[in-house]
């Protein structure tokens, strides 16, 4: 790989694929460095070489579907990687079709589809994540962005935030050394160069998987069509379906207790959630009962759990223990402290089973003091377009555009009130304004002297405020 490298390296010098001199860019800017892999198209085995050479970096051990060049130098890259590889290829347009089918993405594929994207150079990153938006809009999962050359001038770093892994055949230090030791380039240029990297970085970009909707605005059942999960598909749809958007956080230590309230308030719910460790006589087919309930009035069972351990414990107290998690609740929540290997923990466990599962990251806490702040957010946010499994975040706020996630929201009661422990609530109309697509109540139901007349009253302002805020 090395030699290939270095070849390569004088072969793109050679053709002025790479120039180092005085130029101004499209936008204006003065460079010291000039990088058009354009016209590796004239000189065919120097493309060929080259394209095999980038192939290489690709991740043996992932599944991939698809092949994404971004237009247009790397277009012809991915198309012969793709005629090589035997693997299919979806091109992103630039705008959408005006007439038929208005899709950015072209091609044969399915939702949770794994793609690569395929880059030529990468600057600030803002092409990789214009085309991830689009294939993830579209359901694809972006696995990784194999580039040629990484301008070191900060688009790595925006991509990785994004949650996407980037692998390139050159930096353009690696290059000019190679460069260097071909004779090519003087240590001066290097050092032009490298000056030039240092004070021209780009500027931070986050993926804003945003596209002309605005989340806020959609309805339920279009939205389903964006989701990378079955079940955020199933809620959207069965929320459209039911007309409501409550779920029930069934809080009570008694079996008997939880029946009853599921019993009631089943026909008018999505989501019944508990925190099944709280339950003094538990037994084995309690489960099996609530899933009685939950398919006789369509509702989906989601166990707060919480896990927030490295992936492997995570895969143990989510299948195996007591409770046997995995076995019953359809979704579950995840906090995002421990990284991605959480994911992957839960995934493990699922091995398994074929069921439909879902998780809902903790991205924003409703608590007094709650630490899920700043970057904490900005990262979990990111995991979402890592994993399929991801349903959705519990957040307070509209933190994310993406269409085809949920945001949860629990902390609401009729009145804007606390508790004495660190609980702080909204009212329904705020948080749906807010974002919240599925609201979570509480004591606002369970501890209310007639639960029926609460539960009607929480599922009717819910649904009169997403109306509004649709309308
Ligand atoms: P309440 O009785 O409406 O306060 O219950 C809220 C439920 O939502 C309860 O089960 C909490 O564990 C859960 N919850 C929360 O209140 N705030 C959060 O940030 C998260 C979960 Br995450």
């Amino acid at each position: 790989m090395e030699t290939e490298l270095k070849e390569l390296a004088i072969s793109l010098f050679e053709i002025n694929a790479v120039k180092f001199g005085y130029f101004v860019t499209k936008v204006g800017l003065k460079t010291p460095v000039y990088i058009d892999l354009r016209v590796i198209i004239a000189y065919p085995k120097i493309f060929s070489r080259l394209s095999n050479t980038l192939w290489k970096l690709s991740d043996n051990n992932q599944k991939i579907d698809q092949l994404c060049g971004v237009p247009y130098t790397a277009l012809p890259i991915a198309s012969l990687i793709s005629v090589e590889s035997n693997i299919p290829m979806v091109i992103r347009r630039k705008e959408a079709k005006s007439y038929g089918t208005k899709k950015m993405i072209e091609g044969e594929y399915k939702k949770g589809d794994n793609c690569v994207i395929i880059e030529d150079v990468i600057t600030s990153g803002s092409s990789i994540l214009e085309t991830v938006k689009d294939l993830t809009q579209e359901g694809l999962n972006v696995t990784e962005a194999l580039v040629i050359m990484d301008r070191e001038q900060g688009g790595k770093k925006n991509i990785e935030n994004a949650g996407i892994k980037v692998k390139s055949l050159y930096t353009l230090t690696k290059l000019m050394n190679y460069l260097f030791e071909a004779d090519k380039i003087t240590l001066e240029t290097i050092e032009n160069v490298t000056q030039y990297i240092k004070e021209c970085s780009a500027p931070l970009i986050t993926l804003n998987k945003e596209s002309s909707h605005d989340r806020l605005k959609m309805n339920y059942a279009s939205r389903s069509k964006f989701t990378m999960n079955q079940l955020a598909a199933n809620l959207f749809e069965l929320m459209e379906k039911k007309e409501t958007n409550l779920c029930l956080a069934a809080d009570m230590t008694k079996t008997n207790d939880i029946i009853e309230l599921a019993e009631l308030a089943g026909p008018h719910i999505v989501i019944l959630k508990i925190h099944v460790d709280i339950i003094d006589d538990f037994y084995k087919e309690f489960p099996c009962t609530l899933k009685e309930l939950a398919l006789k009035h369509e509702f989906l069972i989601m166990e707060d759990r919480k896990f927030g351990d490295i992936g492997n414990t995570v895969a143990l107290q989510y299948s195996k223990g007591l409770y046997k998690i995995s076995e019953w609740a359809d979704l579950v929540t995840v906090h995002p402290v421990s990284g991605p290997g959480v994911l992957d923990g839960v995934r493990e466990a699922l091995k398994s089973t074929s069921k439909d599962r879902g998780i809902f990251l903790i991205t924003e806490m409703s608590s007094k003091g709650a630490l899920t702040t700043g970057n904490y957010i900005k990262e979990s946010l990111s995991l979402s377009a890592q994993s399929d499994l991801v349903v959705g975040h519990v957040c307070q706020s509209n933190i994310f555009n993406d269409l085809g996630l949920i945001q949860l929201t629990p902390g609401v009661k009729l009145e804007t009130s606390t508790d004495n422990l660190g609980q702080q609530y909204n009212t329904p109309e705020s948080v749906v304004n807010n974002g919240a697509d599925i609201v979570v109540v509480g004591r606002g139901i369970t501890e209310a002297p007639d639960q029926l007349k609460a539960i009607l009253e929480y599922k009717t302002q819910l649904w009169t405020a997403y109306k509004k805020r649709i309308a």
